[in-house]
């Protein structure tokens, strides 16, 4: 696929009859110039899909050419138990029906990772909900145990909420906390548990888990002490425009001073079985609206991720001419999160052929990435035959 120069770009834009306000917009993104919270606000109140698409994708093919990246995962849920309340979650079981709670021992999930042993997998994802008698300690074990049976593998682990809560438990600093789970073997922080930094939607949504300030000194300090972390951002509920541009925008000003975020990953809030279910979700137009206006916001973050399995397949291709130049992993089956959620993906596996087939279904070529996006392998050739396909679909 070849870019465009951004003088074609403008052209094409220019005929649109664009009002005036848009057009200067365009002459900002076309011209590398950073664009301002209101006008951030604009695109999303006035921006529409081909428009916004444009100026994103221009923005994606700078950053990433014509690459989509993937990488080989799979995710650990340790529990679905967990104090917190949260409006929007369809998964934690405190409350509700205590009969269907899950809590996994140390060993039963190093027995998960064991199940890997031999695939090509290069990162384990582990998030949960808050359980009340998990601590630090149980945690330390945890990456320990991991570390010890595949130093390889790269582990990206718990949310800011989970950090919180298992600091303050243990009665240590952040500094003291994540430095400790370093020694252990944490590699990266995930981006969740940010929702919508917004103190009010907050209150709304998820009144009783760490606040927007406490999410930052989490990632502030891991960035200090040089663990990348990615963020994340649940839209489509009772959020504004302005509340999205307010959440990117703190993150924009974050990554300036550190530079510690990969990737930032817009999570589409999904309304089934949660105490927000008489909320709507979101259009896919409004999706992909999404995912460019956070592209074209966010210009000092590298990449920007679509979670598949919540957005589904289709929706994940399109996504690539909106911004998006990341698709997560292979993952397999076990992420309940989202499917209890009434993610689009009821049984989220994708085999790496199946996941190389969707990139290049778009017309985007396929990279495999290691967690800190180094390039691993170039699937745009690559003939899955035989026993080749068999071993690579495995995971
Ligand atoms: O913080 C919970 C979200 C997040 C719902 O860093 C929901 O690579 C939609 O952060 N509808 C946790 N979303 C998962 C997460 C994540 C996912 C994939 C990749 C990465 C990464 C991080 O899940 C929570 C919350 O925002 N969530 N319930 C729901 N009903
Ligand atoms: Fe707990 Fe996370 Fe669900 Fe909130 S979103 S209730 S913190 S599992």
């Amino acid at each position: 696929m070849e870019q465009m120069n951004p003088a074609a770009i403008q052209e094409v834009l220019f005929t649109a009859k664009l009002p005036v306000n848009l057009s200067a917009i365009a002459d900002k993104v076309l011209h590398d110039e950073r664009i301002t919270f209101e006008e951030g606000v604009l695109l999303y109140e006035k921006g529409e899909l081909g428009f916004l698409g444009t100026l994103a994708n221009h923005v994606r093919e700078k950053k990433n050419g014509n690459t989509t990246y993937f990488n080989r995962n799979f995710h650990i849920e340790p529990t679905n138990v967990c104090v917190f309340t949260c409006k929007f979650c369809s998964y934690s079981r405190i409350y509700k029906h205590k009969e269907d709670g899950w809590e996994l021992s140390v060993d039963e999930m190093l027995d998960r990772v064991k199940a890997y042993d031999g695939k090509p997998v290069t990162e384990v994802h582990i998030v949960g909900g808050v359980h009340p008698k998990l601590n630090l300690e149980f945690f330390a074990e945890l990456l320990r145990k991991i570390k010890a049976h595949r130093p390889d593998l790269h582990i990206k682990a718990f949310t800011a909420v989970e950090f919180d809560y298992m600091f303050r438990k243990a009665k240590v600093s952040i500094e003291e906390g994540l430095t400790y789970l370093q020694k252990a073997g944490l590699d990266s922080l995930p981006g969740g548990g940010a929702e919508i930094f917004d103190e009010q939607v907050r209150a709304e949504i998820c009144a009783d888990k760490c606040t927007g300030a406490e999410w930052f000194a989490i990632h502030e300090t891991a960035h200090r002490l040089g663990i990348k972390t990615n963020a994340t951002m649940l839209y489509g509920h009772i959020e504004t425009f302005h509340h999205r541009i307010d959440h990117m925008d703190r993150l924009r000003q974050l990554q300036e001073r550190t530079g510690g975020f990969n990737t930032f990953i817009p999570l589409k809030f999904r309304n089934k079985d949660n105490d927000m279910s008489n909320v709507p979700e979101s259009t896919i137009i409004e999706d992909l609206r999404n995912y460019a206006v956070a592209r074209i916001y966010l210009d000092n973050f590298d990449h920007i991720k679509a979670y598949w399995p919540m957005i589904g397949r289709s929706t994940a291709q399109l996504s690539q001419s909106f911004g998006v130049d990341d698709l997560d992993g292979t993952i397999d089956d076990s992420t309940k999160i989202y499917s209890m959620a009434g993610a689009e993906e009821k049984s989220p596996a994708l085999s790496t052929r199946q996941l190389v087939d969707l990139i290049k279904q778009s017309n985007r070529t396929p990279i495999e990435r290691d967690t800190l996006y180094n390039v691993l392998n170039d699937f745009s050739n690559t003939a899955f035959t035989g026993e080749e396909a068999a071993s690579f679909s495995k995971n």
